[in-house]
């Protein structure tokens, strides 16, 4: 059986959940392996809606195994919370596992997110404010305290006044924020603590295990490739790997344990945070199809910005990460409008070019090279045969497909589970 990565083939909220909640119904292993809390995922089940941020997709399933890998990064408060939730509603989380290499998300990292944002003024980076960018920071510090250290309270104490020392100098004297209390922090994570111990252990070799016997896999991606650290539209950009190769990292798979890597692209484009959009639309199109499209942030409820397709953008996400088919979402929220146009190539002072630039200085300079091509006014939302599509909805598709390089095996029309049309 093959082992599959899903991932958000532009700048996050393409619709991930939807086709991971579809694969992880199939999947026996489920597995996150970057980002935190900062990832949103809007699963929709017998018109229940279950909002997931650190928990993987599967545990809606009772044989499914869920892993939280190596790669990300855990706020134990926020973990608790979910695990509670879905207790709650009689879904049990027995089947969890976290990496014990994974990293804690602690409150300074909250804290000093939150304030090197403000320092940074016009130039912030609009962050989730979740810790995610400081807890990496330690990691990569190699101060960071992950979840093996979290369980044991004599290490975890050790660890915790020794960062503060160091963390409250900046909170303080760089930021002039307030300085936290290490026994509060140390009593609050103890109980965390206690409560997380069961969950925690080494995921590699079951992970392995799961490869080697066959066993259905799916890697469950957060955010999008143009928000990877290294990829990505650098410095607007996550702290972690989102693209698939981030997949090996975050788990401790070697890259020849994956089978198909399916990107999720949707039939628009949009971004939450700041940072260079070629094709945004800051105008009455926009509007409408933030409107239509519900484009609002999951987790952080901000609204989203707005804009065309960019072909250049999903050209690059087929090629750094190996895509090997493409969900297209969200065609629906397009219907309507007169005239859709495609960005089918940049215009950099002159010269055309479909390969992604890779500085904010080259980006800038880049207009998008448009096509227009016709609308469709008719509901496409009840469709579930390419073939019935309006012939401009499927006029777009396969122009999109052909800009791109990748087959579009699956085609979303609606929020709903069953609002795809396959192909
Ligand atoms: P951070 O908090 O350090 O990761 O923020 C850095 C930048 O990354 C952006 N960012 C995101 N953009 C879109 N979606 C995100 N997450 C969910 C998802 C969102 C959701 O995975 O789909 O549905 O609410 C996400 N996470 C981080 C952020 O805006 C900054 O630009
Ligand atoms: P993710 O972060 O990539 O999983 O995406 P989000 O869950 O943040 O945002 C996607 C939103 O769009 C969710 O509310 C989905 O229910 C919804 N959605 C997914 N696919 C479609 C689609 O094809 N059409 C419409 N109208 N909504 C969709
Ligand atoms: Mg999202």
């Amino acid at each position: 059986m093959p082992t599959k990565v899903v991932i958000g083939a532009q700048w996050g909220d393409e619709g991930k959940g939807k086709t991971i909640d579809i694969l992880a119904g199939k999947a026996d292993v489920v597995v996150r392996t970057s980002g935190g809390n900062n990832a949103g995922h809007t699963l929709k089940v017998d018109d229940v809606t279950y909002k997931l941020h650190v928990m993987p997709s599967g545990i809606l399933y009772p044989d499914t195994l869920n892993i939280i890998g190596c790669g990300v990064v855990v706020d134990p408060k926020v973990l608790l919370e979910e695990i509670d939730g879905f207790e709650s509603k009689g879904i049990s989380t027995k089947n969890l596992m976290i990496d014990s290499r994974a990293h804690v998300i602690m409150p300074y990292h909250i804290e000093l997110d939150g304030l090197s944002e403000i320092a940074r003024g016009k130039g912030d980076i609009g962050t989730t404010k979740k810790g995610i960018g400081p807890c990496y920071m330690d990691k990569a510090e190699r101060c960071g305290i992950r979840m093996s250290d979290l369980i044991d309270k004599e290490k975890f104490s050790e660890k915790v006044r020794e960062n503060l020392a160091i963390k409250n100098k900046m909170i303080e004297l760089v930021y002039g924020g307030t300085p936290l209390d290490a026994d509060a922090i140390i009593n609050e994570y103890n109980e965390y603590a206690d409560r997380l111990r069961g969950y925690v252990c080494d995921t590699i070799p079951i992970l392995y295990e799961a490869v080697e016997s066959d066993k259905e896999v799916l890697f469950e991606g957060a955010q999008g490739i143009l928000l990877d650290i290294d990829i990505g539209t650098y410095p607007y950009v996550t702290s972690s790997h989102p693209i698939s190769g981030g997949v090996c990292v975050g788990s401790g798979i070697g890259p020849k344990a994956i089978d198909e890597c399916i990107g999720i692209l949707k039939g628009y484009t949009t971004r939450v945070g700041n940072g260079p959009f070629p094709t945004e639309l800051d105008d009455a199109v926009g509007e409408a199809i933030r409107q239509k499209g519900f484009e609002f942030g999951t987790t952080t409820g901000r609204p989203r910005r707005t804009g065309w397709f960019d072909a250049v953008i999903a050209r690059y996400a087929v090629r750094t990460s190996s895509l090997t088919s493409i969900v297209f979402n969200k065609i629906d929220p397009l219907g309507g409008l007169d005239k859709i146009k495609l960005c089918v190539a940049y215009d950099k002072n002159g010269e055309i070019t479909k390969d992604f630039p890779p500085t904010l200085e080259e980006l800038a300079e880049c207009k998008p090279v448009y096509e227009e091509m016709d609308g469709w006014k008719e509901d496409i939302s009840n469709i579930k045969e390419f073939d019935k599509l309006p012939e401009a909805a499927k006029k777009y598709i396969l122009r999109v497909e052909e800009l791109i390089g990748c087959k579009i095996t699956s085609i979303g029309v609606g929020p709903g589970r069953d609002q795809n049309i396959e192909r």
